[in-house]
């Protein structure tokens, strides 16, 4: 039985986000199928979504939602130790659609119902409609058997925020900040919404993401929390390029802030990848929709490295067959987790869609 909670916060019950890098229970991702956001018929995509799910189920339990229609052929092409449920949904992104999960001292475990309108909803959303996706975290809690908070009014995607765990959030104004998401609130009541409902004293604010994100511009593929006080942050050496503005403010910013607990933090930064355009090919295998972002030939992808998914004893990261810097980002990574697994992806049909790995996965914490 799962109970929906309005009346109370996380904050107010003792519960708190905690950081990616904790220890999991499993990971809940969703099969790709849309056809006027994934290329032929979105079967590129699903074998990069196998590929991920079968790398973070040798770490962690995965549970794939699929659609009715895709069930028997999604069920075919996982391994037995992965549980398939059938899901409706209008997209794959579950990092933006499933329950963000809090714990608290006891080891209790609950998950948070953020409305969702698929980046924007009629301002700039990049589908109609998205009542499907909107039901999804929902379903998850159901099916977990976990109590859920429900926001009926908050506009919230599971990319656009991280946790350390230990008091500290962080967000991109561009994001948090967009008329499409909570006009109705200002800086402040967006921030006391966060720290009530992650458990959060303190909100650090990134003004951007990567450059192009249709997101407009997630927090979850610029930085990501890697421990408390421990961060990636997605970079350029080139100053010409228009991520560059966007990746300095971001690291003079951090450089001069403290987290909750007063710590100064230590920032790891991991050059992108040479640019990602869509090709010819790639763009015509993309049926076009209206009301669906179009997929053009020559258009730049929001790469970045920092997109990764931490899983228990691992970390599963996107690569782009980029000679110049895949490897660094795998030393990077390997530095920062010394204890952890690097297992990369070749992730380009991943990103063809809008996102990455960390946006396609979603981390249950193992409570008690
Ligand atoms: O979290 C994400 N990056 C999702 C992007 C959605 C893209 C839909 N085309």
């Amino acid at each position: 039985m799962s109970r929906k909670i309005t009346e109370t916060t996380p904050k107010q019950d003792g519960f708190r986000m905690p950081g990616e890098f904790e220890t999991h229970k499993g990971c809940w991702m969703v099969w790709p199928e849309r056809t006027d956001n994934w290329r032929l018929g979105g079967k590129p995509a699903q074998q990069a979504f196998v590929a991920v799910a079968e790398a973070i189920a040798n770490f962690e339990e995965l549970t794939m939602c699929v659609s009715q229609r895709q069930f028997q052929a999604a069920r075919e092409e996982l391994s037995d130790r992965i549980r398939v449920v059938e899901m409706s949904n209008d997209d794959s992104w579950m990092r933006d659609v499933g329950p963000t999960f809090v714990v608290n001292d006891e080891g209790e475990v609950r998950g948070i119902d953020w409305r969702f309108n698929a980046w924007g909803g009629l301002v700039d959303g990049l589908y109609f409609p998205w009542d499907k996706d909107d039901l999804v975290a929902k379903k998850v809690c159901e099916i977990e058997g976990k109590d859920y908070y429900s926001l009926e009014e908050f506009i919230l995607e599971g990319g656009s925020i991280h946790s350390d765990g230990d008091g500290t959030a962080i967000v991109t104004e561009a994001c948090l900040l967009h008329e499409s998401r909570n006009p109705q609130l200002d800086k402040a009541g967006i921030e006391n919404t966060l720290k009530e409902y992650l458990g959060v004293e303190k909100v650090l604010w990134l003004p951007h993401g990567i450059y192009l994100d249709e997101t407009n511009e997630h927090v979850d593929n610029i930085v990501h929390y890697c421990a408390p006080g421990v961060l990636v942050l997605g970079w350029t050496d080139d100053e010409s390029d228009p991520q560059y503005p966007y990746s300095k403010a971001a690291f003079d910013y951090l450089s001069t802030e403290t987290d909750a607990k007063g710590r100064k933090l230590e920032i790891h930064k991991i050059h992108i990848p040479n640019e990602v355009l869509i090709t010819k090919e790639e763009s015509e295998g993309v049926d076009s929709v209206d009301g669906t972002l179009p997929r053009e030939e020559g258009d730049r992808q929001a790469a970045s490295y920092a997109n990764f998914y931490i899983a228990n004893d691992a970390v599963i990261l996107p690569l782009f067959d980029d000679e110049e810097y895949d490897n660094k980002a795998i030393e990077t990574l390997e530095k920062v987790f010394p204890d952890r697994e690097i297992v990369g992806i070749y992730a380009r049909e991943i990103i063809l869609g809008g996102g990455n790995i960390h946006c396609i996965t979603q981390q249950q914490p193992l409570g008690k």
